[in-house]
């Protein structure tokens, strides 16, 4: 008989909270560094004002309007035979500005009720407590998490997170692509992602290993913090996972490929082993950077490792060794001729997730959790109201057959499957709306005009199927 996934495996699909609530003001909800990117596109990176501007146009003001069409979207989840949706809690609507003693009911209100939805049709919620969002007091007062205050304030974020929906929601991650979050060569996702503002002469890369040690010392208590309140509360990490190939059989660019995936991936053997690699301690030493991480942080990580690692796959790279081979230079990318790229120039590589579950299955022995995969493409509605995205379900057609190879052929203990913006959503890169995802079509521009009208496309009958056959029927 041929082995099938097993019974309870998760399927379902991942959203976050700033890419499509909108309602960025409703029940006393705080501006969010999310709340003041512009529009921004392909070639042009979003901006950040310091103020919003009126006029302007702000795309997760609006995002898709899921704060009031939610029941409509979930009940379309559910006909697709959903059994879990990930989405984030906005810091914002819980704790408007980050540092109050006292959390805002109404935020804390609407997870319930939308959480309640879900489990109405039982579909398991899947909770990313941070997803590329904070509140934007906590940058302008506090200079995001360049300072250690934010461990307490995040703390105490989650805390009652945890404590209020621990009844509703078993899987959790803390924070949504940590190797992404402290990612200090583009500005634009600095500000976006760790609230971090640089001064003139500020060395950014060391500014960028502060910030992603206190968020990882904030991750590792929010999972002791949960633990202590649910033991069966299921924490993990969430990465975001691209292999870095080597351009070459050459051992210099095999050497320089790994140490390219160390760098970006050291972030899970923080979450798992508790404590930094050794060549990591190294490259500090080399650099002098004599960082804020006390005996007591050291603890912390120690007794607040994950229970699974989440992770995002979207594309491969390839990395040729030049004439140095300091970690970070793996940005000597070179293209990969037998890869092709999406219309973003995002390399299209399914066989790149079968070797990206075993690569962290034999580094880090936890469950895995696909939380994020698709194709970003540009989606034609036709007169009738037809989505035709053959090409997306080709995608997942050969995402999938991977992912159940990793799973049956190689024995990876993978939790579930939950595509990317199984709804169209706002883009995180450019705020653009074209960018589309899902399998469900919102009619609405790059500019937040339209009807707002939710369309099944093609592929919302073909992953309704497989679903239904638990994977078999592709
Ligand atoms: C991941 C983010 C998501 C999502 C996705 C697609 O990095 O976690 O928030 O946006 O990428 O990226 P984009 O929206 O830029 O196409």
């Amino acid at each position: 008989m041929t082995k099938t996934l097993n019974d309870n495996f998760l399927w379902g699909g991942a959203v976050a909270a700033h890419q499509l609530e909108g309602a960025y003001q409703a029940g006393g909800k705080g501006i969010s560094i999310a709340d003041i990117m512009t529009l921004g596109d392909r070639d042009h990176p979003r901006e950040i004002t310091k103020t919003i501007e009126k006029d302007k146009y702000y795309p997760s003001h609006v995002g898709i309007d899921f704060y009031h069409h939610y029941k409509e979207d979930i009940k379309m989840m559910a006909k697709m035979g959903f059994k879990a949706f990930r989405t984030s809690i906005a810091w914002t609507r819980i704790f408007p500005n980050g540092d109050e003693d006292a959390p805002n009911e109404a935020g804390l209100k609407f997870y319930d009720d939308l959480f309640d939805e879900l489990l109405k049709y039982g579909i398991q919620p899947v909770v990313t407590l941070s997803h590329f969002e904070m509140p934007y007091h906590l940058v302008t007062e506090y200079g995001g998490w360049s300072n250690r205050k934010l461990i307490d304030f995040f703390a105490r974020f989650a805390h009652v997170c945890f404590e209020r929906y621990h009844n509703k929601v078993k899987y959790w991650m803390t924070f949504n692509e940590i190797n992404n979050q402290a990612n200090y060569e583009d500005i634009g996702n600095v500000l976006k992602n760790s609230g971090l503002l640089f001064k003139k002469g500020d060395d950014k890369e060391k500014m960028m290993y502060q910030a992603a040690h206190y968020e990882l010392v904030a991750s590792a208590e929010a999972v002791q913090i949960g633990h202590a309140i649910d033991p069966s509360l299921q924490i993990g990490c969430m990465l975001a996972f691209c292999p870095i190939y080597p351009a070459s059989s050459k051992p210099e660019d095999i050497l320089f490929s790994q140490r390219a995936m160390d760098s970006r991936l050291y972030f899970g053997d923080v979450h798992v082993n508790g404590e930094y690699p050794n060549w990591l301690k190294a490259y500090f030493d080399r650099k002098n950077y004599h960082l804020d991480i006390t005996k007591k942080d050291l603890q912390i990580l120690k007794n607040g490792t994950v229970d699974y690692i989440a992770f995002s796959y979207y594309m491969s790279f390839t990395a040729k060794y030049t004439d140095h081979m300091d970690y970070r230079e793996y940005q000597d990318l070179v293209s990969n001729p037998y890869i092709k790229t999406n219309d973003w120039g995002w390399a299209i590589d399914p066989v790149g997730l079968r070797y990206a579950m075993n690569w962290m299955t034999t580094r880090w022995h936890k469950p895995l959790f696909i939380v994020e995969n698709g194709l970003g493409a540009y989606d034609k509605m036709t007169a009738d109201h037809q989505i035709h995205d053959d090409y997306r379900v080709q995608y997942f057609r050969d995402h999938i057959k991977q992912m159940e190879k990793a799973v049956i052929d190689d024995g990876v203990d993978l939790i579930g499957y939950l595509p990317w913006g199984c709804i169209d959503l706002v883009s995180a890169s450019t705020g653009e709306m074209k960018k589309r995802y899902g399998f469900i079509y919102v009619d609405e521009d790059d500019h937040g005009k339209g009807s707002f009208k939710r369309y099944p496309k093609d592929s919302f009958y073909w992953y309704k199927k497989v679903i239904a056959s638990n994977g078999a029927d592709l």
